[in-house]
């Protein structure tokens, strides 16, 4: 963050809900944690220190709110929504609870009293990365909105020990390092010892009868680990509702090691142990592929089944036995297929557990389900093969193979013997071995199954789910995905923030982001640009001096700041903006003198580590980045920086600065996208393809203030039908031919030519299934068209002012809404008065 000034005392006056603590007593409350809580003389303490007073003095002021908020939804017995989640990229969590409850300026002036500066103390705290990317991101919106809107609900989750890996670069080539964010624990968790719960695996299903001679089936599990959950408290802005997550640790139980010593097996018991507590231990660093791994099943399977005893446990001490009223009590919403196991595990708990028949715990897990579909890349949909479940959960092997039958026969009701039909529509996809296809089991599990934006729920009636939306039509929905205002503006860009409550004369914008159309119509005002303009600059500018911390790169704050920030991925297309960037320096080489306005290219990107193409994306930019940023015949018109390890505190960073924002998946790949949204919320013009919500931003926006290119879904798909051949493209157009043999030859890597040659072949070589090639003029010149339209300033400024007035959309509260209205029939829980 840039600039920072004062506008939150007037906006605590106004909301009734803020929490209200002076100066001094918050700073006399840093003081007394500082002693009390970490017993350090303040001649001694670190910067890490006083961020952990801080977030302990801050914690001390909402704890009231989450108690109370705890206690009314209790009380109330209302509806709750689950959110069940492998992934929360929540990123630090000290500043954006000070901005929700109110506090910001009362800690940054308690601070500034003791001597300190507000953002490096902030700076101590590790993100929590416990997440991969966009979906991780939205779950952790959702919760902000949740709260901020007084939704009861809970998100479930895990407590990985180790996040996302940390990122570096060596010799351009990414290095991964394990990223050991609760090393020294972290204020934000509570441990619930009380509420832990079992967890069994593998074993065997027996067969018993009851007394009054039934037949019943018992799961007899092999082992037993244990779930601890730990709650992380999520403030809504305004404070007035305190919600949380509840994310699990798995330990192992005291009996297993108890069993193992006694028969002499020490060792045997402590490897048990290290063995129960590898669950939770790290989050698979895959977003898009993560097949096959046991671990990763037992992952899923340990989270899901310790949040739904939760949930039954906390519906039973208000209902009792009342199941007829569980799904008017219980909204469980699963985000993406990761958590899809809760469909059979829902039933064995109700019929095995609770004794509840089939029928009537089919009907409440379909009342209570729905499910959120995230990609339709096809690596990214999982199975799990049979064997697996079979030695792992033989039980809910059991039950799945009766939902598909069941479902089967019903398949078969409408459609006949059509053995195709079946074996398309059929849960277990036939094969050696067989597999579990998850998002079938999720579909017919559920009740609503939604796509993230208007064109991705298009294409997935159309595509993947298509047999089941000719079945049952009404389950299919959209809900375009929303980011939070609070952290991507109010908290990110202060600066921006401020002008904009100034010129509204308003402070509740962030809770209403419609207001912000109001900027519309200072849109021309030049007054007003040179605020807005301004303001931009100093953001530039604090991002420049991060980038010359991190890359040791030199940027001109008065360049267009050109941003790439997304995990790499070979549909994502950072190597269609390598192109364009080589294309523009041989252009530059040619022509020192050319009048192009000055670029600096900023991506920030992790790799899958099993990922060998992304890595070499990223080998090759910073590989070409290094040769351009030292080419003094350029005169410094041309920068590519590659900021290494970029997370959430990063991205809030980045995003205030930026200029134009690269959305340049190949069409129907990307399903929504949020970095777009947050992008254009701070003023940076879209550079994008029709593609996820890209469409609807361009909607909002208008085809004056984003910059389209490239092929539609529909040309994407003709093009394809009828033979793609990307050598046709590379041996007519010579730009491109250019760029990409320049790319494999000794002028970027002297000696080793061949090192970008799996990038090169990809496009050309492979079929360029992304379709790199074929985009490629299109993208080059709408390119050059942004560089131009970039020099006349009162346009650009516009543009940039247009965008931010009109995304108010985009706001995760908008999603929220949403989905409580038509998915959840949730009802929101206002705060106490
Ligand atoms: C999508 O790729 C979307 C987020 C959140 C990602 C991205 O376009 O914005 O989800 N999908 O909905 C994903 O990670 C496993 O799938």
């Amino acid at each position: 963050m840039a600039k920072k000034s004062s506008s939150e005392s007037e906006a605590r006056k106004e909301c009734k809900f803020y929490v209200n603590a002076s100066v001094k007593d918050f700073k006399n409350s840093i003081l007394w944690h500082m002693e009390r809580s970490l017993a350090r003389a303040t001649v001694r303490a670190t910067s890490r220190d006083w961020w952990l007073a801080t977030a302990m003095a801050v914690r001390d002021e909402i704890m009231g709110r989450f108690i109370s908020t705890m206690s009314r939804q209790y009380k109330a017995n209302s509806k709750r929504v689950y959110y069940l989640s492998l992934e929360y990229l929540m990123g630090r969590l000290t500043e954006d609870t000070l901005t929700n409850s109110g506090l910001m300026d009362v800690a940054r002036e308690a601070l500034k009293e003791l001597g300190l500066d507000f953002d490096s103390i902030m700076a101590s705290e590790v993100d929590m990365g416990l997440g991969n990317g966009g979906l991780g991101r939205l779950a952790a919106c959702f919760q902000d909105s949740l709260a901020t809107l007084d939704y009861p609900a809970v998100g479930y989750g895990i407590l990985y020990e180790f996040g996302l890996f940390t990122q570096s670069f060596e010799g351009g080539r990414q290095i991964e390092s394990p990223d050991n964010w609760l090393k020294f624990g972290s204020p934000w968790d509570i441990v619930r010892p009380e509420y832990t719960v079992k967890v069994g695996i593998g074993g065997r299903v027996e067969g018993v009868m009851s007394s009054t001679g039934d037949w019943s089936v018992r799961w007899i599990p092999e082992g037993e680990l244990l779930g601890v959950p730990w709650d992380v408290p999520v403030v809504g802005y305004g404070a007035g509702t305190v919600n949380f997550l509840r994310l699990w640790e798995s330990r192992a139980t005291n009996e297993l090691d108890l069993n193992a010593f006694n028969n002499g097996g020490y060792t045997q018991a402590v490897h048990q142990k290290a063995m129960s507590e590898t669950i939770s231990k790290v989050l698979y660093p895959n977003d898009k592929t993560e097949n096959g791994k046991i671990l990763r099943l037992m992952q899923q399977y340990f989270f899901v089944t310790c949040s739904l005893q939760d949930i039954i446990r906390r519906f039973k001490s208000l209902n009792g036995e009342n199941w007829d009223i569980f799904a008017d009590k219980v909204a469980i919403q699963l985000n993406d297929t990761h958590p899809a196991i809760a469909v059979p595990e829902l039933m064995r708990l109700l019929v095995d557990v609770e004794g509840l028949g089939w029928d009537k715990s089919w009907e409440i897990c379909t009342h209570v389900f729905a499910y959120t579909n995230h990609t339709l890349l096809p690596e990214a949909l999982e199975k799990w093969s049979v064997p697996f479940f079979e030695k792992l959960l033989p039980r809910h092997l059991q039950i799945i193979y009766e939902i598909n039958a069941r479902w089967l026969s019903y398949v078969e009701s409408i459609y006949g013997r059509d053995s195709d039909k079946i074996a398309r529509l059929s849960i277990i996809e036939e094969g050696a071995p067989k597999m579990v296809r998850m998002a079938y089991l999720s579909v017919v599990g559920s009740h609503s199954v939604n796509g993230v934006a208007e064109l991705h729920s298009q294409l997935l009636k159309e595509s993947v789910l298509r047999d089941f939306y000719q079945i049952s039509p009404e389950k299919f929905n959209n809900k375009t995905n929303g980011i939070t205002p609070r952290r991507w503006l109010k908290t990110a860009n202060e600066g921006l923030s401020d002008l904009i409550t100034k010129t509204l004369k308003s402070d509740s914008w962030p809770k209403n982001l419609d207001e912000l159309k109001g900027l519309e119509k200072f849109a021309e005002d030049s007054d007003f640009q040179k605020k807005y303009m301004e303001i931009k600059r100093e953001n530039k500018a604090h991002l420049a001096k991060i980038v010359k911390d991190l890359c040791g790169v030199d940027l001109n704050p008065d360049a267009i700041f050109d941003v790439q920030i997304k995990r790499l991925h070979e549909y994502k297309r950072q190597h269609l903006n390598l192109l364009y960037i080589l294309t523009l320096y041989r252009r530059l080489l040619h022509n020192p003198d050319a009048d192009i306005s000055p670029r600096a290219f900023i991506f920030g990107a992790k790799a899958a580590p099993g990922y060998d193409l992304a890595k070499n994306i990223i080998w090759a930019i910073n590989t070409v980045g290094n040769v351009i940023n030292n080419d003094a015949r350029i005169k410094g018109k041309l920068k590519v920086a590659f900021i290494p390890n970029y997370n959430v505190s990063l991205a809030m960073d980045i995003i205030p600065a930026a200029d134009v924002s690269e959305q340049i998946s190949t069409a129907g790949k990307e399903a929504s996208g949020t970095g777009n949204m947050k992008l254009a919320l701070n003023g940076a013009i879209t550079m994008g393809t029709l593609d996820g919500a890209n469409v609807e931003i361009l909607e909002e926006v208008g085809k004056d203030n984003v910059f389209i290119f490239g092929m539609n879904v529909d040309e994407v798909q003709k093009l394809k039908a009828e033979g793609y051949n990307p050598w046709n493209v590379y041996n007519s157009n010579e730009n491109l031919k250019s760029a990409l043999d320049w790319l494999v030859s000794d002028y970027f890597m002297p000696g080793n030519p061949t090192a970008f040659e799996p990038l090169r072949k990809s496009v050309l070589d492979w079929g360029d299934q992304f379709m790199v090639c074929a985009d490629y003029q299109s993208y080059c010149d709408a390119q050059d068209r942004l560089g131009e339209v970039y020099k006349d300033k009162a346009r650009w400024a516009k543009m940039a002012i247009l965008n931010t007035a009109r995304m108010s959309k985009f706001s995760s509260d908008r999603t929220i809404s949403e989905y409580a209205d038509d998915i959840w029939n949730l009802e929101k829980l206002p705060p106490r008065e």
